[in-house]
């Protein structure tokens, strides 16, 4: 039974990660901490007020609940980040190296969620390959690749069992994600319900891997359970469930709502970021060595998030 740690908790993965983690582990096994209070996370178990930066404080809350995971959520994202470069890399690089300095410490594991950000214009964008060039252009992408980059040094150098995925943009209905540039496959469906149409800052043509909430935890937990005699990577996996761009994410809300329409109102930062990115990545590596397979593709996500917006909406 592990004693997990989930930092940055309160964000759109952790808001789910969180009660994901607590109906498998039990729920005061899993610690919720963030730097601000998430009343859903602390009614339901163990929740800290917790800056990631601060390492003491940190490793006192891991020694006072016998914690020997660490879970780490804390990120400034993409667009957000690239306007305030070293606020964000001190965040990104802080909580990451506390983690995995901690569970040195402790001879614990530490989860590093990366990101398809964490490749650049020099990647081959068409079934990315999970070892390639990465040379991101983001501040982001930059505190990723170096964030793995770590993982990889901590495991081979002082045994910490340090594992992670590249996550591509995640689509969920409980907390909105911020300051990201996957962000509108979000905001859509919320548009979509309320409004009947949406004005996308990605231009139509711009392919990025996807995947829905379900799968992002499932592989979350998959990967941190994954027999080690079968991992050749660790730190991280490319993991994927669909690729789209926008107009077809338009046209599977269309099956649903039929009158919704799409307009056009490009960001230049998130357009040049996004082309950047990979159009769809190749991740049989995780299919390989721990057996990840995802279970929503656009129509069932898209189902699924209309069903459960339109509760939340009361649309
Ligand atoms: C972002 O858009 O910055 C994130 C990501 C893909 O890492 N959602």
């Amino acid at each position: 039974m592990r004693n997990i740690l989930v930092i940055g908790a309160a964000g759109q993965i952790g808001s789910e990660l969180v009660p994901y983690l607590r109906g498998i582990y039990g729920e005061n096994n899993v610690i919720a901490s963030d730097i601000v209070d998430n009343p859903m996370l602390s009614g339901s178990g163990p929740y800290a007020i917790l800056n990631a930066l601060d390492r003491v404080a940190m490793y006192d809350l891991v020694r006072k609940h016998h914690v020997d995971a660490v879970y780490n959520l804390v990120a400034v994202l993409s667009a957000r980040g690239e306007a305030d470069p070293m606020w964000a890399w001190n965040i990104n690089m802080g909580s990451q190296i506390n983690s995995l300095e901690i569970a040195r410490e402790i001879k614990g594991a530490v989860f590093t969620p990366s990101s398809i950000g964490a490749f650049g214009h020099t990647t081959p964008p068409d079934n990315t390959p999970q070892d390639t060039v990465m040379r991101p252009s983001t501040i982001y992408g930059i505190s990723k690749v170096t964030a793995e980059m770590l993982s990889d040094y901590y495991h081979l150098k002082y045994g910490v069992d340090a594992r992670g995925l590249r996550y591509p943009g995640i689509i969920s209905n409980v907390t909105l994600p911020g300051g990201g540039t996957t962000d509108y496959a979000v905001e859509i469906y919320y548009a979509a319900l309320s409004k009947g149409s949406f004005v996308c800052n990605l231009s139509p043509g711009t392919f990025l891997d996807m995947m829905y909430m379900p799968d992002a935890l499932k592989a979350a937990v998959q990967i941190m359970e994954a027999d080690p005699s079968r991992l050749v990577h660790r730190n991280c996996f490319n993991v994927s469930a669909m690729s789209f761009e926008p107009e077809m994410i338009a046209a599977a809300i269309r099956k649903h709502i039929p009158d919704f329409r799409i307009e056009y109102s490009i960001d230049p930062i998130k357009q040049s970021i996004a082309n950047s990115w990979p159009n769809q990545m190749d991740d049989s590596a995780a299919r390989e060595e721990w057996d990840w397979e995802p279970e929503y593709d656009l129509e069932t996500m898209t189902a699924d998030m209309i069903d459960k917006l339109k509760v939340k909406l009361g649309a």
